[in-house]
């Protein structure tokens, strides 16, 4: 039985990738940091199956003791601060967190288990202004904000300590994936719920700043496929994970509220708060190496993937509390 290490087990990849894990028959072991409160929403169905562990990615001691205690096989990095809004008012928690966490990750590895593989949770916010389309391997990077910076980070620490110390050590730069448990700040699930509450008759409009970006976006339960590939290949290397398919915020808006045949122009209300310090305009991933090398292709297609955003949250805005 092969041991893996999740950070971020609590966050919405964290969760797919454990049920994904345990399908496979892995021991899965996930970190979970200190609070007052138990925030195990995402993961209340498998807490039984997991084995959770504390530690905080600001702790450099409480990490290399979880990946001594855990021997693990595989390391999956997906703790962060993720949410790019926030980066802008928090950038030195976000640089902590998102770009020496991945650092502090990586020396936990290197000490107490350096046989093991190492997977690094990049981002398509990486590309930012981007300077090619679509973006692929290749394409430099121009992050757009603290947390697209604090990213970039991550992702050179990643290849550096593959490079320096001969570790297994990978990064996947993902474009945007959405599900059910997204994060209700996100601007999919933030539509969704807010189609939800309007079609119940329990919000009357939806707040949202630039809604002429567009996103190139993927189901998360198909992406945590692609991070478990990644580190069964026979050597370490980095790919981009998308769908090579864009779409704006907009379309995304007409779709969901399409669900549930309302007219997205009757309740969308523009307010400057949700409006960014610097804009990534324009994400479109190009594929095809995952596709070649990993056999990796994503299977849920946008349509899908906001219907079934729109009906989780109708269900659950519709049980009684
Ligand atoms: P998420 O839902 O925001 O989850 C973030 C996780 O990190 C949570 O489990 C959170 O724990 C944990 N965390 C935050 N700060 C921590 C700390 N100081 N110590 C320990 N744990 C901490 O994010 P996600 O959407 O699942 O994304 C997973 C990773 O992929 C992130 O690194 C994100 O930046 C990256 N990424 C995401 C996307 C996407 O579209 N989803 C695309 C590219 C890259 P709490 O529950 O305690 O807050
Ligand atoms: O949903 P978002 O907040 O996601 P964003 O900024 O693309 O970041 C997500 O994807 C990254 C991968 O590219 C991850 F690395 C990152 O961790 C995160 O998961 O915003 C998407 C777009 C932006 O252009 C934003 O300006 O939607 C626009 N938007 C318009 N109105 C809004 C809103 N975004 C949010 N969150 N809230 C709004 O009201």
């Amino acid at each position: 039985m092969k041991t893996a290490l999740i950070t971020g087990i609590t966050g919405q990849d964290g969760s797919y990738l454990a049920e994904h894990l345990l399908k496979k028959g892995y021991r899965v072991v996930g970190v979970v940091r200190r609070s007052s409160t138990t925030p195990y929403e995402r993961i209340a169905h498998l807490v039984d199956r997991v084995e959770l562990v504390s530690a905080d990615l600001l702790d450099q001691t409480s990490l290399t003791d979880v990946v001594q205690a855990a021997e693990p096989d595989e390391i999956y990095n997906l703790a962060a601060q993720s949410f790019v809004q926030t980066s802008w008012t928090q950038p030195v928690l976000t640089g902590e967190f998102t770009a020496l966490g991945v650092t502090r990750m990586l020396e936990a590895m290197r000490k107490a288990a350096p046989k093991s593989r190492f997977y690094q949770a990049s981002s398509s916010e990486q590309f930012g202004k981007v300077v090619e389309t679509p973006q692929r391997e290749s394409t430099p990077f121009y992050p757009r904000s603290p947390y697209g910076v604090a990213k970039v980070y991550g992702h050179w620490i990643t290849v550096n300590y593959r490079e320096s110390f001969d570790l297994f050590a990978v990064s996947g730069i993902l474009f945007n994936h959405e599900s059910p448990r997204r994060g209700l700040e996100f601007v999919t699930r933030k539509i969704t719920d807010a189609v939800a509450r309007i079609k119940l008759g329990k919000a009357h409009e939806v707040r949202l700043g630039n809604i002429d970006a567009r996103r190139d976006w993927g189901f998360a339960g198909d992406y945590v496929d692609a991070m478990w590939r990644m580190l069964q290949q026979d050597a370490p290397d980095d790919f981009v994970i998308s769908t090579g398919k864009t779409y704006s915020v907009r379309e995304f808006l007409d779709a969901a509220f399409s669900v549930v045949d309302l007219d997205y122009r009757n309740y969308v209300v523009h307010d400057e708060k949700f409006f960014r310090p610097a804009e990534v305009d324009l994400l479109v991933g190009d594929p095809s190496k995952a596709k070649n090398k990993l056999g990796w292709e994503p299977r849920v297609a946008l349509p899908e993937l906001v219907r079934m955003m729109v009906e989780a949250d109708l269900e659950r805005h519709s049980k009684p509390r």
